[in-house]
């Protein structure tokens, strides 16, 4: 009997229903009056009177199985029927939120520096990652010497000829004056590679945005004009600028391009590390050796240039700390821009 008990038990668990049908067969087999469960009830009168206790509560517990299953199998067809099935899809229920996406905080602030430099007659240039010499150093001035043409500063792809990764966007520069005619007016934005050691303030794939301006009587003036344009257009209408005297190969005068601090208001915080002022990039006019290497007169044509990095800006922009974060793919990170537009 109590075998009979065990595989009836067993029997029960295991149903499954997919329709009512089964369902069905279930409530008459194992619930209904006449099911194998009410016949061992019937059975009661046949065993020895000492035994019935225990043989009653083995057969409650087993009614309780069968009833316990059969409210599950019932609930779980509704499911099905109503379409909350995890394999039924309900086109008309809402999307869920949380999984929107964001834009990247780099695309976000390419974008925006894009933006303003347009609305002042800049046009957009983009050009190869792989570079030969050429245009990556030679064109620019960059002495045979210099530190920058080495293997440990860059990567390169194959020597004599040399062929590198970019390590600045002024190689697409090169390109456009080479290919065109003054007045240019172009912002040139990309990845650039150099080999450097991964930390929290220098990676070895990182984002630039360099403009160049070359026209008949451009001046140092109206480079002062355009980077406090973009400054107060960027980052607020309060803020000055600074020009530091700097060296480039490529440009001569050439100058640092400080912006006043917007966190503190030039108080003194740790952004600015109690100066005031907060370095966003570089610039100066266009030496007349690039000019000539790319076949435009320095007699009759003057040129300003200028190189921000992207990942510079962002992190002063929305305070974020580590470099690192941009590349890893953190949805935390990631989500914090959710409601940022450009
Ligand atoms: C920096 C400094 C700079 C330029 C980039 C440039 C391009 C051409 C000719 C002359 Cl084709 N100059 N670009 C000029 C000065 C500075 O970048 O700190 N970048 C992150």
């Amino acid at each position: 009997m109590k075998e009979k008990v065990e595989a009836l038990k067993n029997e029960i668990l295991a149903f499954s229903a997919t329709n009512q049908n089964e369902l069905e067969q279930f409530r008459l087999r194992f619930i209904s009056r006449k099911s194998v469960v009410g016949e061992l009830f019937n059975e009661m009168k046949n065993v020895a009177p000492e035994e019935r206790k225990s043989f009653g509560q083995v057969l409650n517990e087993l009614k309780n199985t069968a009833q316990d299953k059969f409210k599950e199998l019932i609930a779980s067809l509704e499911k099905g029927d109503n379409g909350f099935d995890e394999n039924v899809i309900d086109p008309t229920l809402p999307p869920s939120d949380d999984k929107l996406g964001s834009i990247h905080p780099l695309t976000i602030t390419k974008a925006r520096i894009v933006e303003i430099f347009k609305r002042i007659g800049f046009n957009v240039s983009e050009g190869p990652e792989i570079e030969d010499d050429w245009h990556n150093f030679s064109a620019l001035n960059f002495p045979e010497n210099h530190p920058a043409r080495e293997m440990q500063d860059t990567f390169f792809i194959e020597k004599d000829p040399d062929i590198a990764l970019r390590t600045h966007t002024s190689s697409v520069q090169v390109r456009v004056m080479e290919n065109g005619k003054p007045p240019i007016r172009t912002l040139s934005p990309g990845r650039v590679f150099r080999n450097e050691a991964i930390s929290a303030r220098a990676h070895c794939v990182f984002h630039q945005v360099e403009g160049l301006y070359i026209d008949k009587n451009v001046s140092f003036k109206n480079l002062k004009e355009t980077l406090l344009y973009f400054s107060r257009e960027f980052f607020g209408k309060d803020t000055k600028i600074r020009l530091r005297p700097s060296f480039f190969p490529f440009t001569e005068p050439s100058a640092e391009l400080d912006i006043s601090c917007f966190l503190c208001n030039q108080k003194g915080c740790n952004i600015c590390k109690y100066t005031g002022w907060v370095e966003i990039g570089g610039c100066g006019m266009v030496d007349p050796n690039v000019l000539e290497n790319c076949k435009i007169d320095p007699e009759e044509y003057t040129g300003f240039a200028f190189g921000m990095g992207i990942e510079r800006i962002a992190m002063l922009k929305y305070q974020i700390n580590d470099l690192r974060l941009f590349t890893e793919n953190d949805i935390r990170f990631l989500k914090q821009f959710r409601s940022v537009n450009w």
